[in-house]
């Protein structure tokens, strides 16, 4: 399992909550996905390249300012430059 959690500014409110995941969830290998707008994070599990969750916030509308990469159990998976 994989965890990363990236950090979105300008998640406010319901909306961007919906919008981004909506957005996260046709990727291959998103298992679960959570937003938080207390936070303004959002946390995406499962195995799933960080370049293409970033690149579906952004196709979303919103910057994603910074990440997180933890729990890599899967042997051979590239742990991406933090
Ligand atoms: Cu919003």
């Amino acid at each position: 399992m994989q965890r990363i959690t990236l950090s979105v500014p300008e998640i406010s409110c319901g909306h961007c909550v919906a919008a981004i995941t909506a957005a996260l969830q046709p990727l291959a290998g998103v298992e679960a996905t959570e937003v938080s707008i207390d936070a303004k994070t959002v946390t995406v599990d499962g195995l799933v390249e960080r370049d293409h969750i970033v690149a579906a916030i952004s196709g979303a509308g919103y910057e994603v300012a910074g990440y997180e990469v933890a729990g890599y159990e899967v042997a051979g998976y590239e742990v991406p430059d933090a």
